[in-house]
């Protein structure tokens, strides 16, 4: 037993070293000249010409959560630097985290899953490899971010992840039963997060078990509220047409989902045949007294399944321009909007007028306020919380801010002209968010427009672009670009969080649930996981327990039989913030982090007779390239 080095505690090495921010907060006090006077960066860049510039050392004003795309991942994003601060492992297998390789990664990626997905994947590795994120965003309470969990979805196997803000990794995962592709995500904002709502976009038979395989009057989109806290879903809706987007009230009422294919079709002239499509308004306190009252079947598993197809008590169905995609609530609660994509225009939803749509006082097109022609292909809509909107319009190649209440104004008649400004963005713009925005304290400073192509933007890196995200200052009256940034494959969507909500811990502690079955399994073996040498031998199983500290591995050497079932469990026992280390076994395509005060295992079958050498790739000390040891294979 090698003896526990302590290692020093809760010192951080921006207090040891000193603090460029502050060197750099104290020059910039002296050129303006204000001796004695503090300024905090924010005031600092604020005075000086570009207010995107953060310089080294200094610290961003707001956490960017981007969505990862086709890469599956969610990235940690500094604003207003656009620097890439992380990377957070989700739908994807990590190579240098080891997420989707480590026992306890895959326990998470593996206990949602449904029957019939885990039949499929019994012979591919259990898992999938892949994942599309659109749609990251942050629990709510009481109407603005709370700082416990973010949500995304993968639109490409159905599912919906959770990832803990105190640590900034996934702690659940779970596929949508009845779906066919999870694409709009939002979580309730009110009176909090509650449920998540979550769209199928692809319409596919109930139950989609072969029986009616190519009769499109028997494909539904269905959508799903999950429990933000069990992350089980709680109920589900059938519509009419596909599911796209979806935003929730600031009521705590509604959920409003925008759907193209009102046409039911299958192919791209039948599903654009039509004029108009619809968004579909969802009753939360109707569903809920539906399902309470047992109106609903259950087709894959036991959720409850209701009927919410036109004409249903649960569901109204406002007519909207030809296919309609984003859908964004003002921060003021007061509208929901509805953006056109293939139509100019954005609809704007009266929310007071609501419960008169419910009850049949008005009809549909009645909740409509405001539908301005803003410009070609509107996608999403974003709000400074000073009455303006920021709309990307993806034809155009444009970001185009307009007044809420001047679009209101002249729908009604007046001569007013809502649009007030519009601005390149390179180009063709998805998605665009604003800091905070999305929340009751949108703030107005920053926007972000997320481009689907860089073009001629960045050094030519060959067929394969990157996209372009661009930062745009929004705190005066004029909006001005400030920054380009090129981004891989392909983030969707983001939002932008102020820094002071999200407050992850420095480093991992011992007794977290994470760390449960680890500790469960070395009780039963007699070990304590942090003081931790220890080989259990258990017929061909072999569970290997060493801990971490810079800069050795508790065990130098270990043996075990070729054939054997091997479990190596690390501990690093280091408390220093900043000290990972890393578990590589070489020719094994094992690699794995482990955090300071984490645990994490793997477990493998140890098939190759010989040497192996197992080594810390997380650079951690001068003595980092010494931290190795052996892995003996005796022939079997
Ligand atoms: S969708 Cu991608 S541009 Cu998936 Cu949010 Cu609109
Ligand atoms: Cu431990 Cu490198």
């Amino acid at each position: 037993m090698t003896e526990k080095k302590p290692a020093s505690k809760g010192v951080s090495r921006r207090d040891l070293f000193g603090t460029t921010a502050k060197v750099a907060t104290l020059s910039a006090v002296g050129l303006a000249g204000g001796a004695g006077a503090f300024f905090t960066p924010a005031q600092v860049r604020a005075a000086s010409k570009n207010r995107a510039e953060v310089g080294p050392g200094d610290l961003d004003d707001y956490y960017g959560i981007w969505s990862g795309g086709q890469s599956g991942e969610v990235r940690v994003i500094g604003v207003p630097s656009m620097r890439e601060l992380m990377r957070i492992p989700v739908f994807n297998r990590c190579s240098a985290t080891g997420w989707g390789q480590t026992n306890e990664s895959r326990k998470i990626l593996m206990e949602g899953q449904l029957p019939l997905e885990r039949e499929f994947l019994a012979d591919k590795g259990g898992i999938h490899l892949n994942g599309d994120t659109h749609h990251p965003h942050m629990s709510f309470t009481d109407g603005s971010y709370d700082g416990r969990y973010i949500f995304v979805n993968d639109k490409s196997n159905s599912r919906v992840a959770r990832i803990r803000c105190d640590m900034m990794k996934v702690d659940k995962v779970i596929t949508i039963p009845n779906a066919a592709d999870i694409h709009g995500l939002r979580p309730q904002k009110y009176p909090r997060t509650g449920y998540v709502f979550a769209n199928s976009e692809h319409r596919v038979p109930l139950p989609n078990d072969g029986r009616d395989l190519n009769d499109p009057t028997k494909y539904h989109s269905v959508f799903s509220a999950i429990d933000g806290d069990t992350m089980k879903v709680s109920w589900q809706v059938i519509v009419s047409g596909n599911l796209d987007n979806v935003d929730a009230d600031y009521q705590g009422k509604y959920a409003i989902a925008s759907s193209y294919n009102s046409e039911e079709g299958v192919n791209l002239a039948d599903m654009t045949s039509s004029e108009t499509d619809h968004c579909v308004i969802f009753d939360i306190a109707a569903i809920e007294a539906g399902v309470k009252a047992g109106d609903f079947r259950t087709i894959e598993g036991d959720t409850p399944v209701l009927d919410g197809r036109k004409g249903s008590k649960y569901t109204r169905y406002i007519p909207i321009p030809n296919s309609p995609h984003g859908v964004n609530a003002t921060p003021d609660g007061k509208y929901m909007m509805i953006n056109g994509k293939l139509s100019p225009t954005v609809s704007i939803i009266e929310m007071s007028r609501l419960p008169d749509l419910f009850s049949d006082k008005i009809k549909p097109r009645d909740a409509i306020v405001g539908e301005p022609e803003l410009g070609l292909g509107p996608l999403h809509t974003a709000f400074d919380g000073r009455g303006n909107a920021f709309t990307t319009l993806f034809l155009d190649s444009q970001v185009v801010k307009w007044n809420i209440d001047k679009a209101i104004k002249s729908y009604a008649g007046s001569d007013d002209n809502p649009i007030l400004q519009k601005i390149d963005v390179h180009y063709q713009p998805g998605h665009n968010h604003t800091s905070m925005g999305e929340t009751k304290d949108a703030d107005g400073q920053w926007l972000v427009s997320l481009n689907k192509f860089s073009k001629d933007r960045f050094i030519n890196v060959g067929p394969l672009k990157p996209e372009n995200d661009q930062l745009i200052d929004i705190s005066g009256d004029e909006m001005k670009l400030v920054h380009d940034g090129p981004t891989f494959a392909e983030p969707h969507d983001c939002i932008i969080v102020e820094r002071s909500i999200l407050n992850p811990a420095q480093t991992w502690n011992m007794n977290d649930p994470q760390f449960a079955d680890l500790r469960a399994m070395a009780k039963a073996d007699g070990v304590i996981l942090d003081e931790a040498e220890h080989v259990i031998r258990d017929g061909n199983k072999v569970r290997v327990y060493m801990h971490s500290v810079a800069p050795s591995f508790s065990l130098e050497e270990f043996t075990v039989k070729q054939g054997d079932e091997v479990t190596i469990v690390i501990t690093n026992i280091d408390d220093l913030d900043d000290l990972t280390h890393g578990f590589t076994l070489s020719n094994h395509g094992i690699c794995f982090e482990i955090a300071p005060q984490a645990s994490a295992s793997v477990t493998f079958t140890a098939s190759m007779p010989g040497v192996h050498w197992f080594y810390c790739q997380w650079f951690c000390h001068a003595l980092h390239m010494e931290m190795r040891g052996r892995m003996l294979v005796e022939k079997a």
